[in-house]
């Protein structure tokens, strides 16, 4: 039997990706935000209807560009539950973690929960639209906009992911997303800054305009240039190459094609595992979601240890996304008090899922996974 890996890059017929790339060889641009990626800019804004788009070279940088372009200091707010990156990216940038437990039902950071754990050394929330399913972000804007908060929205997973038929990047004072190749869609590694100042609205339309803070991103991935012999503060490279961006152009072509090949999936693992009454996150009416991934939540963690050793005995390879919970990593000192975030992380496990896989495997995995749940059960 060939094995099930959680997940799988996408990859667009070769020839497709050869013919870009011959692009960036014949103009002998290779990098340092050449065509090809203001192309891509301007193509990921017209599919997400988004009016910023900064590619950067993965989702993780793209955090901590954020962080430094809102000028972001002392104790940020945000959750111990999504991957690693989220909470690096602050203990990198020097700010200091801090930690307030899930919604049970979204599994993203609990609006109602922040205000106590505000102090006066507070200056931003960092919170994940975890597994493209959004925060309540209505909730978090008026906390945050009473408490003078920045907001970023960590959106790695949220690539087409709509709310009230718009694009889920375009809330928070800035959106990241991650274009890593395990990714829906992707430019092998890749990321992007979505800038949402209302300034940056206003005069993104304008050819050739930017705003203040979109200007700042710009400065702080290139190094800080201010012009090629003048640096202003420093910056960093978080530049993504031509080759890069010419395999994302090339994948956005496939992106409604990605999107709907996961939904298909999803329903047929949520039509075959009926019958265990699993936990998934809810995600709510005015949502379109883009099924990145197909988490479910065991009874316990011993149930869902007992299914991803059972499924690796058979080459189906199930992932404990997302654990453990950030608040126990070992650089952290402030890890609060998170009941919800413990227990989902715990007992999480992320099925496989990726472009074209067949419906006999989602099958083989859903047979394999309610016997060895339904004996663990017993
Ligand atoms: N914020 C959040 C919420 C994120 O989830 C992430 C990244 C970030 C920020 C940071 O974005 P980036 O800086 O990465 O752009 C993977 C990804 O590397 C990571 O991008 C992602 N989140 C995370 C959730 O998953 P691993 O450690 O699971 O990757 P790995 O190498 O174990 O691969 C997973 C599966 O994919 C394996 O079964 C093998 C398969 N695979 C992988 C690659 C790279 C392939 O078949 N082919 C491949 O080329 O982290």
């Amino acid at each position: 039997m060939s094995k099930i890996l959680v997940t799988k890059p996408f990859q667009a017929p070769y020839h497709e990706i050869s013919t870009e790339i011959q692009r960036a060889w014949d103009a002998e641009w290779l990098t340092n935000n050449g065509p090809i990626l203001r192309q891509l800019e301007n193509g990921m804004k017209e599919y997400l209807g988004v009016h910023d788009c900064a590619v950067v070279s993965n989702g993780t940088i793209a955090i901590q560009v954020a962080l430094r372009a809102l000028d972001i200091q002392g104790e940020v707010i945000t959750t111990p539950f999504s991957y690693v990156a989220t909470t690096s990216s602050l203990a990198w940038e020097g700010c200091t973690p801090v930690f307030v437990d899930i919604d049970p039902k979204s599994f993203n950071l609990d609006p109602s929960k922040i205000e106590t754990a505000i102090t006066e050394k507070t200056t931003a929330i960092l919170a994940t639209h975890v597994f493209g399913v959004p925060c309540d972000v209505n909730a978090i804007d008026e906390v945050a906009k009473k408490h003078g908060l920045k907001v970023i929205y960590d959106a790695a997973h949220c690539f087409g992911t709509t709310i009230d038929g718009g694009s889920l990047m375009n809330y928070g004072d800035i959106s990241t997303l991650s274009m890593h190749a395990t990714k829906l869609f992707h430019s092998v590694e890749g990321g992007a800054i979505f800038v949402n100042d209302t300034v940056a609205n206003k005069v993104g339309s304008i050819a050739g305009q930017v705003s203040p803070l979109r200007f700042e991103v710009d400065r702080l991935r290139n190094f800080g240039h201010h012009g090629p012999e003048v640096f202003s503060g420093v910056g960093i490279n978080a530049k993504n190459s031509e080759l890069h961006a010419a395999v994302g152009l090339v994948n956005l072509r496939y992106a409604d094609k990605i999107i709907e090949d996961r939904k298909r999936q999803h329903q047929c693992y949520d039509d075959l595992l009926q019958s265990l009454l699993l936990q998934y996150p809810e995600v709510p009416e005015n949502v379109q979601w883009n099924h990145s991934y197909y988490p479910v939540v065991f009874r316990s963690e011993a149930e869902a240890l007992a299914v991803k050793d059972g499924l690796e005995t058979l080459g189906i390879y199930a992932r404990r996304y997302f654990h453990p919970a950030l608040n126990t990593l070992n650089y952290i000192h402030l890890p609060g008090v998170t009941p919800v975030a413990d227990q989902i992380s715990s007992s999480i496990l992320c099925l496989p899922l990726y472009y074209g896989l067949e419906e006999h495997k989602i099958t083989r995995v859903s047979t394999e996974l309610i016997r060895i749940c339904t004996d663990y059960r017993s």
